[in-house]
């Protein structure tokens, strides 16, 4: 069953990505062995690796697209504390703090909720609002034109809801997420438009295909071949270098290149998370993105 609200409205959606200011936070120390992952087998994580390459990250869109990155300090006592898209979401002059879906992520929200804060941001606090409801900010899809909200896994509905609130010049969807830490493990924003997807497992197949019949606008779809990670990209239009995409290094996702050259119209810059990805960050997940 899919749940949608909120208005079909004409917004400018080329504006809404015009981003001068990224907040980010370090890397704890704890995130090698006390961080959450869906797979307990994988590989031993290197925290000194994990470091650098969020930093080359910060740098990209620092030196490279010209945006002020705020970084906020590590807590060491918050192992996935460096993954801050999952406790807020910023759309347009609006920060809504969102309550983490897993219990050892809820001390995240505090700093981020300052720093939001000092910025003069219109803070909204879920927890406030109604304290059974959770999103991670991995969940939230925002097109520019539409709001999609994956529930199932770390979001649920009574987070869908404070969303659907917060922002009610935006429609709405709920998505259910199966097999998939976020709904933005499988699908994310190539450029307004174009959303790149994963078919990885039939789950996913199935929850794409959900979001795909309720989506109210037409976007482009674009197949990323290999682990559903690969899907994940950040679309920032900067005062720099114009429209850009940092998407996960082609290396690993061969099939990227073919397919920004297909779009057109949006500079790929590759990047490699891979240590952070094996404590299951997708690129997204590192930056909280404003237009201040
Ligand atoms: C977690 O399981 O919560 C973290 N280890 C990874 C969160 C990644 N968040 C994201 O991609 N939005």
């Amino acid at each position: 069953m899919y749940f949608s609200c909120g208005l079909i409205w004409r917004h400018n959606m080329h504006n809404k990505f015009k981003y001068t200011t990224a907040i980010a936070r370090g890397i704890a120390k704890s995130l090698p062995a006390e961080a959450q992952r869906m797979d307990h087998t994988a590989e031993f994580v290197s925290y000194e690796k994990a470091k650098s390459q969020l930093q080359s990250y910060v740098d990209i869109l620092q030196e490279k697209l010209g945006l002020k990155v705020i970084q906020l300090p590590a807590d060491d006592a918050l192992p996935d504390c460096a993954f801050v898209e999952d406790v807020a979401v910023v759309i347009d002059d609006t920060a809504l703090i969102t309550k983490p879906g897993h219990v050892n992520r809820i001390g995240e929200m505090k700093e981020m909720e300052s720093c939001l804060k000092s910025l003069r941001m219109n803070v909204v606090n879920m927890a406030e609002i109604d304290p059974f409801a959770t999103v991670d900010g991995g969940d939230v899809l925002f097109t520019g034109e539409e709001i999609f909200v994956g529930v199932g896994n770390r979001s649920n509905m009574a987070g869908y809801k404070v969303i659907c609130d917060t922002f009610p010049s935006y429609a709405v969807h709920a998505v259910e997420v199966e097999d998939a830490l976020h709904l933005k493990t499988a699908c994310s924003l190539a450029k307004p438009g174009v959303i790149m997807i994963s078919d990885e497992t039939p789950e996913i197949q199935k929850m794409i295909k959900s979001l795909q019949a309720v989506a109210t606008s037409n976007y482009r779809y674009i197949h990323v071949q290999g682990n559903a990670i690969g899907s994940n990209c950040l679309f920032i239009d900067s005062e720099k270098l114009g429209p850009v995409t940092v998407h996960p290094s082609s290396k690993a996702f061969p099939s990227i290149k073919s397919s920004y050259d297909a779009i057109g119209g949006v500079t790929l810059i590759e990047c490699d998370i891979s240590e952070l990805s094996k404590v299951d960050g997708a690129l997204s997940c590192c930056f909280v993105l404003l237009s201040i």
